[in-house]
């Protein structure tokens, strides 16, 4: 391949540039410009350079024949994508430039841009963080997911209380994608399946097309270029005249009806699973056409014989969301290209992997073998004969299998029809092989792999932390951009007064940012000396806010009680989404708010301890949250979360981790040493035990003389009508799965050190460099690479 020369537009060319798509792609002269006019027309020039490694990708993969990789995903949380492409191309400086000859402000017009938030929580932002590594790696390959017109709901509160409204992030000209009208298939559902000469047929009774929208994903250095192909839903006929002359005027719009509700909502189910048929008929949409795309490409590449696609095609499901895939496949390979059962499990096999991402066995995707032969008839039909091979092969009759009291099991049938099957930290990793798929692992004792998690370091410290990535770019070079190791060279500097001096300044300037924010948007006042305690993720039980805010409330008694201690000032940061149906969720936030807004106006705890809870976490507030954090909670219970990709983030902009052995925790604390981590609570195994023990919950609030005064706080109205959140009372009290109370004073006892480390301010920012030197692994670059060289065995194009 020939060597990549770029060459740099100057500030001058991209200001030409701007002003010539501000004319004639936006219609609009300088003078009349409105903000937004000036961000399409800035995003079309950005655009523009992307095409670039584009073109190289699509030429080079095809003349070189390389294999790629298809990562699909119910999911792609990619948030605002033109300050990352700005940066991935390079072309800060200039884009800076260029601004100021047209006198805009840029952070008016990065902040325009609505996210994109195709997905929940962590699963849809990793997808997102792995595309840009496959991207910077020099990977072909290509996402696919869903367009859905409504990301993940808007959240605000009111009377303290979640309230939902819909996203319409597509109501304004999206500028980065490009339709592919010429990549369309019919996805069929329901109808029926016959057997004509030894051939099966399946009749669908509904169908709609599937269309293809690009939107290019640029690696870092601007040198290639992938592919996130969303689809979209399109009526297969448009519209049915002659039944709407004739009166029908309900039936003729049916085909339209289904295909908008298809591509429609993202399901706001974070780790809950909805059993709707909506959404089985949104994860087959997603798959089937991937597959059909998959197979054309194949074979306009290399021909019709589809024994070779494993060779040419690794295909990773995220979640068992898409793992209909198997029989999917295998209904292709038989049914349109003639394939017997055997071979096409085969071949299917030694192309799909599976990522586990929750034990929880409420995520755990299964749906009534009722639906499913509804919906998908032929599917049902290979599904059995899936589960009747893997039997008789395995020689367990009965033992484990895909089907079970009357329900298809989606991890299962993902397992069964992986060569791969990764967890995606090394103690969740433990726990998919010792609980969830135990049998399973024991008759396929190699499938299993760990891929620990990263985080892209171009989004989530380049990106969002400016004030730290020039300390970094002048203490160490920029190497560290692309190759996260290199954050080892700052080791040395722990110990150097002038940079610890340094750092501390940079953190500072974004807590003074941050503060900014939150008295414009919240009316907040903030000290940007407090320590900034920051927990922002879904809400959840398992994550356990719930302990959070106890431990706030004690705090706040304790401070009452002696007004004029040596308390260390604080401000805690929540942030996060319940899913809508999750009322205990949603009284968590509720409790949040009432305290938030009891603690906030009194006088005499003000100076130690604020509640600031900004509704509508999202990627764009998660980029200002966590490089202005020092504290980084990470507080589940022990087992519970997979791997956390959050946690990664905030230690690499140098935040210290409260938090329980946990997912990736665990190597958080290993890496950046435990010296350097705030440990407390039940291991995964203690908490197993503790939770088997009858009574648990008030064994240990009894013990503990802070819980009760928490929890006695809030019943006796302090914060509001006790009776809003009951609920959790009652649940705490009596049940309390998720071990609050029995982790309650290991917690608050951990913050107080916590409280004492922060006021000798050398000593943590020197933790704080520390944390940041060591977290060059949760570059999501060597989690692709691992990807790469245990499951996908693919390598990056010659010469990237
Ligand atoms: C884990 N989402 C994190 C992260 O691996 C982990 C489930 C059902 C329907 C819709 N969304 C989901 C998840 O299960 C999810 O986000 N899981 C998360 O995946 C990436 O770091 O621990 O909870």
């Amino acid at each position: 391949m020939r060597p990549i020369v770029t060459q740099l537009p100057s500030a001058q060319d991209l200001s030409d540039q701007i002003l010539h798509h501000l004319t004639h792609t936006q219609g609009r002269g300088p003078e009349f410009a409105t903000i937004f006019d000036w961000r399409l027309a800035i995003s079309y020039t950005i655009r523009d350079q992307i095409v670039t490694p584009w073109m190289r990708n699509h030429r080079t993969s095809r003349n070189q024949g390389l294999k790629r990789v298809y990562y699909l995903s119910m999911e792609f949380l990619i948030g605002r994508i033109l300050g990352d492409a700005i940066i991935n191309l390079g072309l800060d400086q200039q884009m800076d430039a260029a601004l100021d000859i047209l006198d805009l402000d840029k952070q008016a017009i990065l902040g325009d841009e609505p996210d994109a938030a195709l997905g929940n929580g962590g699963l849809g932002r990793l997808a997102a963080c792995f595309m840009e590594s496959l991207s910077t790696l020099g990977v072909p390959a290509y996402g696919y997911g869903i367009r859905y017109e409504h990301g993940l709901f808007r959240q605000r509160f009111e009377g303290g209380q979640q309230v939902e409204a819909p996203e319409d992030w597509l109501n304004q000209p999206h500028p980065w994608e490009f339709v592919r009208v010429d990549y369309s298939y019919e996805i069929g559902f329901k109808g029926h399946v016959e057997t004509v000469d030894g051939r099966t047929v399946w009749h669908p009774g509904e169908s709609v097309i599937a269309r293809a929208y690009d939107t290019p994903v640029v690696g870092w250095k601007g040198r290639w270029a992938n592919t996130l192909r969303l689809w979209g839903a399109q009526p297969t006929n448009l519209f049915d005249l002659h039944r709407f002359n004739s009166g029908d005027h309900a039936e003729a719009a049916k085909p339209e009806a289904l295909a908008r509700t298809l591509s429609r909502v993202l399901y706001p189910d974070d780790t809950t699973d909805s059993g709707k048929e909506l959404r089985l008929k949104q994860e087959y949409f997603l798959t089937a056409a991937a597959l059909q795309d998959i197979l054309r490409r194949y074979m306009d590449e290399h021909g019709d014989d589809l024994t070779g696609l494993p060779d040419k095609v690794a295909i990773q499901l995220n979640d068992t969301h898409p793992a209909i895939a198997g029989p999917e496949l295998i209904r292709l390979l038989m049914d349109e290209h003639g394939y017997g059962f055997p071979e096409a499990l085969q071949i299917a096999r030694a192309t799909l992997n599976y990522t586990n991402h929750t034990l929880l066995p409420e995520a755990l995707e299964r749906w009534s073998t009722w639906l499913m032969g509804r919906v998908l008839p032929r599917h049902l039909q290979i599904i059995e004969m899936i589960d009747a091979e893997h039997r008789t092969s395995t020689r367990r009759p009965g033992h484990v299998g895909i089907l079970k009291d009357d329900q298809v099991l989606m991890g299962e049938l993902a397992f069964i029809m992986a060569n791969k099957v990764n967890g995606v930290s090394a103690l969740h990793t433990d726990l998919v092989r010792s609980t969830v798929f135990y049998d399973l692992n024991k008759l396929h004792g190699e499938k299993i792999v760990n891929e620990t998690n990263g985080v892209a370091p171009r989004r989530w410290l380049r990106m969002s932390n400016p004030p730290l990535a020039k300390l970094l770019d002048a203490t160490i070079g920029t190497e560290w951009t692309g190759d996260l190791d290199q954050l080892r060279l700052l080791e040395p500097h722990a110990t150097d007064p002038a940079f610890l001096d340094a750092l501390h300044a940079a953190k500072r300037q974004n807590k003074v940012a941050l503060s900014q924010g939150l008295l414009a948007d919240l009316g907040l006042k903030a000290d940007p000396d407090a320590l900034f305690d920051v927990q922002v993720k879904r809400m959840h039980e398992y994550k356990r806010q719930l302990l959070n805010i106890l431990e706030t409330i004690a705090l706040w008694h304790r401070i009452h009680e002696s007004p004029n201690g040596d308390w260390t000032p604080r401000l805690k940061i929540f942030g996060g989404k319940a899913a809508p149906g999750y009322w205990l969720a949603k009284s968590v936030i509720h409790l949040i708010n009432d305290v938030a807004a009891t603690i906030n106006k009194d006088p005499v705890t003000a100076k130690y301890l604020q509640i600031a809870y900004p509704p509508n976490y999202n990627v764009s507030m998660a980029e200002k949250l966590i490089p202005a954090a020092d504290l980084s909670e990470q507080i589940s219970t022990a087992g519970k979360e997979a791997s956390g990709t959050g946690n990664m983030k905030f230690t690499m902009n140098g935040a210290l981790t409260i938090g329980t052995l946990d997912g990736a925790n665990v190597e958080i604390r290993e890496l950046v040493g435990p010296e350097n981590f705030f440990l407390f609570g039940l291991t995964a195994e203690e908490a197993a035990a503790e939770k088997a023990k009858p009574g648990h919950a008030r064994a240990a609030i009894e013990k503990s003389e802070n819980m009760k005064i928490a929890l006695q706080l809030i019943a006796e109205g302090r914060f509001g009508r006790a009776e809003s959140y009951f609920s959790v009372l009652d649940r705490t009290w009596n049940d309390d799965p998720f071990l609050v109370a029995s982790d309650f004073d290991a917690y608050f006892d951990s913050q107080r050190q916590v409280d004492a480390a922060y006021r000798d301010t050398r000593d943590w920012d020197r933790m704080a460099v520390l944390n940041i030197a060591r977290s060059g692994y949760f570059s999501s670059d060597r989690t692709i690479r691992g990807y790469m060289a245990d499951i996908w065995h693919v390598e990056p194009a010659p010469g990237l």
